[in-house]
């Protein structure tokens, strides 16, 4: 198959809700020498943000979003999983997790597997993390940098609570803190202080790396 195939099969996995199918795709792909990220972002991701669109206008429902959502993260595990590891020592360590009230965390998958791949040791808090998870979580293991995934208007307020609560315990410049999710922009980053917007998981590596050089 071309690689315009391979890519509008992961679309139409995702689209179709067809579990099997996206992860066979993925592992195709990758065995015909198509990129990990190539695949994701070109393929699947477009596939979920289509599958997203047609949520919002009605014309697909929650039991198929669900089924979408798992085809997705059959396909994100064989690519995190081709993706792999730096081995040696780290070049810093980052909690990441989505926030409270919210269980999106595809995005986050990606963004972990994209800042191991690049060397760095990451601690993934999972979903649905309260603050005072993503903050004693940093404390034992001495991360330099907090990130957090936000995918609801409603729960991104939960990022702007995180940086309030460091600066209320004198703990705000221990720490980085980046914010990704698709509701946050640069601009909101700004608004609540954080030290970093990441558009997506390359963009969240190069920040990273940015400010802790
Ligand atoms: Co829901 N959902 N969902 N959903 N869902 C959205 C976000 C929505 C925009 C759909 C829509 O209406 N068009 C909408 C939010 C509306 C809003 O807030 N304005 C929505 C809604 C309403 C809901 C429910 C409330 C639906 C309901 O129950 N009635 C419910 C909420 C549950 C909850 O969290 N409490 C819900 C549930 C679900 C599922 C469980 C079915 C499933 C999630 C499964 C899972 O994650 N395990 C799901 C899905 C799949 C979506 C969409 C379709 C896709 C999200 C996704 O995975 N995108 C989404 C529509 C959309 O976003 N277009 C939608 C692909 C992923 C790779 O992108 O997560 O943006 P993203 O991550 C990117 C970047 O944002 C960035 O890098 C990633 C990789 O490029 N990034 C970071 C993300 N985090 C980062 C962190 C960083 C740096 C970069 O540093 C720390």
């Amino acid at each position: 198959m071309t690689k315009d195939g391979m890519v509008n099969a992961a679309i139409a996995a995702i689209v179709s809700g067809d579990v099997d199918t996206a992860a066979q795709v993925a592992k195709d792909a990758i065995a015909e020498g198509v990129s990990p990220g190539e695949i994701m972002n070109d393929g699947f991701i477009a596939g979920i943000t289509e599958v997203g669109e047609l949520f919002e206008s009605g014309e697909l429902f929650l039991p198929e979003l669900m089924l979408s959502a798992q085809a997705m993260d059959a396909a994100t595990r064989v690519c995190n999983e081709a993706l792999g590891g730096v081995s040696g020592e780290a070049k810093s360590r980052i909690v990441v997790g989505t926030v409270q009230g919210d269980v999106h965390d595809i995005g986050k998958a990606i963004v972990i597997a994209y800042l191991k791949a690049h060397g760095n040791e990451v601690y993934d808090l999972g979903r649905d993390v309260p603050i005072e998870t993503f903050i004693s979580r940093a404390e034992e293991t001495g991360a330099q940098v907090i990130g957090m995934s936000a995918l609801l208007t409603t729960t991104m307020e939960e990022q702007k609570k995180l940086i309030k609560t460091l600066q209320e315990r004198g703990l705000r410049d221990k720490y980085k803190v980046v914010v990704g999710g698709a509701p946050a922009t640069q601009r909101w980053a700004d608004q609540i202080g954080a030290d970093a917007y990441a558009e997506d998981a390359n963009d969240g590596v190069k920040k990273i790396d940015a400010l802790l050089s």
